[in-house]
């Protein structure tokens, strides 16, 4: 056997990928904040492999899970200057920068998750990524990512409104939550995503509120063992592109990525959905208690919330109410 031919032979392939990346003209670093086989992760991953492929390779692609590019906040930072070309992020952390998203940062705002999808395949869906790429964040939004509904999760267990007073609990950095939470008499308390396991295991916190895959994959289940029903939120999430790249795409590469984002927004649905309920039971299974209540006292409670952020999307409430 030949050696030198047969290393040449298997190295090719390689070696062509790296020459096909060092060529791109235009190469993407993707934020995530979840880890490797995530529903997010595996759909942008796999809009990533349509890119360089339908690009024939004028676009590179390579994915950066579980928070190495850093928090989501500090990642939105960097897609605005241009330093991380795509992202994917929770719309929480979008508010404080561009606040005409804020209406679907609100509790309650959408009736289940069915009627979420509705309104973001829809008209609606697509008025408020353009509000952010209208903004002036610098930012294209293209896509959503279905994020599940949001439930709380504690060290002590949540089995009425009652239970919930005095404890502190973690939201992400939007002020809009840190109202939500303390109108149901929590304590709101702001962090970024990877300080909630400590913060839980040292107590710093009494609890947080987020979908089953993110309480099982991040591991806090590990030191909250109830799950209250209160369905709260129902949170999607852009995926976002930095204008700077953007604006040096061709034409045709940007309709290519719009369509492949929008691919992106309907595969992850199908993975969201067998990823859910796979979490439920690895929770469950792990002596996670799920608790339901009654969501009519979390609802009125938080009355003063949309009152006070709903009033500019009074309109705009009407046709998502509308929606069936
Ligand atoms: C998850 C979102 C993620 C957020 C996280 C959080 O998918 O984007 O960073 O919640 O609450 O559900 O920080």
């Amino acid at each position: 056997m030949d050696f030198k031919r047969t290393f040449l032979v298997a190295a090719l392939p390689l070696a062509m990928c790296l020459a096909a990346s060092a060529q791109a003209e235009t190469k993407i670093k993707f934020a995530e904040i979840h880890p490797a086989g995530y529903p997010t992760v595996v759909a942008e991953s796999n809009m990533g492999k349509v890119l360089e492929k339908e690009s024939k390779g004028d676009i590179s692609f390579k994915m950066f899970a579980g928070g190495v590019l850093g928090s989501e906040k500090e990642v939105i930072e960097q897609v605005q200057l241009g330093a991380i070309q795509m992202a994917r992020v929770s719309l929480g952390v979008v508010g404080p920068v561009v606040p005409e998203v804020n209406v679907f940062n609100m509790p309650f705002v959408f009736r289940d998750q069915a009627h979420m999808r509705k309104i973001i395949d829809g008209e609606i869906g697509q008025e408020i990524l353009d509000k952010i790429t209208n903004s002036d964040t610098k930012m294209v939004a293209l896509a959503w990512m279905d994020g599940g509904t949001r439930n709380l999760y504690t060290k002590k267990p949540v089995r009425s409104l009652a239970d919930l007073k005095g404890m502190k609990i973690r939201v992400q950095g939007n002020p809009l939550f840190i109202d939500t939470i303390n109108d149901m008499g929590g304590n709101g308390i702001a962090m970024d995503t990877g300080e909630i396991f400590s913060a839980l295991q040292t107590g710093v916190i009494d609890g947080a509120e987020n979908n089953p895959p993110t309480l099982l994959e991040h591991n806090h289940y590990q030191n909250a063992k109830y799950y209250t029903l209160t369905g709260h939120l129902i949170l999607p999430e852009p995926v976002v592109m930095s204008k700077t790249t953007w604006d040096k795409l061709k034409p045709e590469e940007q309709a290519l990525v719009k369509k492949a984002a929008r691919d992106a927004q309907m595969e992850e649905r199908t993975l969201w959905d067998a990823k859910s309920a796979s979490a439920e039971e690895k929770l469950k299974a792990a002596g996670v208690e799920f608790i339901t209540v009654d969501k009519k006292p979390f609802f009125d409670a938080t009355q003063p919330v949309r009152d006070k952020y709903g009033a500019q999307f009074a309109e705009l409430i009407k046709r998502i109410d509308a929606v069936q």
